[in-house]
């Protein structure tokens, strides 16, 4: 599928689906990789035409957790937003998601600008801040499945995120403990050296994506590293905290009388 018509239609149906929380089919033999990463681009291009800022980017798959979880085997990269943020300890409504899951993430801070065309030393040496992140994602498609291509058109399943309090950029975040609390209960456990073996690892990955997108990293923006353990579904649930061992907390509260909990799995 290569026709900028049929592209445009893709976008418009992934983007709607976005902003109203209602469910999509998936597109499957249609997308190819590239026109997958094509539909993304339109869909920040909509975003911005809106108003909302790109924060920085995020990438997937980096765990053996999420890709058994999936089924899917290969990283992928997408972009997250200002109207994506929650700030730490923040509330989310449930409205204008499907059915949400977090999971706990690593996230580096860029501290210049970097180009798209930045090598990974470059970008390494560009960080400035690390910080445990939790991250929202929310399948746009029907019962949460999709092909490696579907995910990509849906900008990776990215729906929201929360970063905790930053600390100065460090390195030696290669086997730090990771512990996902769903009400107080620990919900998921694991390792940061379960994304990609070292956190750090994911900026070569970046270092080679960054070009097939072409998202500016400019000063402040944001890298999520990818989840250290599966993904839980929100749910009724009312608190949601990732405590990573030496870098702190970060929590949201959901607001459950927002609407569209109907649609949540069970
Ligand atoms: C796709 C997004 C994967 C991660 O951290 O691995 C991801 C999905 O699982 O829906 O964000
Ligand atoms: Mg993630």
């Amino acid at each position: 599928m290569t026709s900028t018509v049929e592209l445009e239609k893709v976008a418009g149906l992934i983007d709607s689906a976005q902003q109203t929380g209602e469910p999509i089919e998936q597109f499957g033999e249609s997308l190819d990789l590239q026109t997958a990463y094509d539909v993304q681009a339109k869909l920040l291009a909509a975003r911005e035409a809106r108003g909302e800022k790109l924060t920085g980017v995020k990438l997937g798959f980096t765990s053996a957790a999420k890709m058994a979880q999936m089924g899917v085997d290969e990283v992928i990269i997408g972009f997250i937003t200002n109207q994506m943020a929650i700030e730490n300890g923040g509330q989310m409504g449930l409205d204008r998601l499907v059915h949400p899951r977090v999971e706990p993430e690593v996230a580096f801070r860029v501290g210049r600008d970097v180009s798209a065309g930045a090598t990974a030393d470059e970008l390494v040496a560009a960080l400035d801040a690390v910080a445990p992140a939790l991250e929202v994602i929310d399948s746009r498609y029907r019962d949460f499945r999709f092909s490696l291509t579907d995910v990509v058109a849906d900008n990776t399943s990215a729906a929201r995120y929360a970063i905790g309090e930053w600390q100065p950029f460090r390195r030696d975040i290669g086997d730090l403990a990771v512990s996902l609390f769903a009400d107080d209960r620990i919900a998921e456990m694991g390792t940061t050296s379960a994304i990609l073996g070292h956190p750090l690892n994911v900026i070569e990955r970046i270092e080679r994506m960054l070009p097939v997108v072409g998202y500016p990293l400019a000063a402040g923006a944001i890298i999520l590293a990818g989840a250290a353990t599966a993904a839980i579904a929100v749910n009724g649930t009312r608190r949601i905290q990732a405590v990573i061992a030496d870098l702190g907390q970060v929590e949201l509260c959901v607001n459950q009388l927002s609407t569209n909990s109907e649609r949540q799995e069970p």
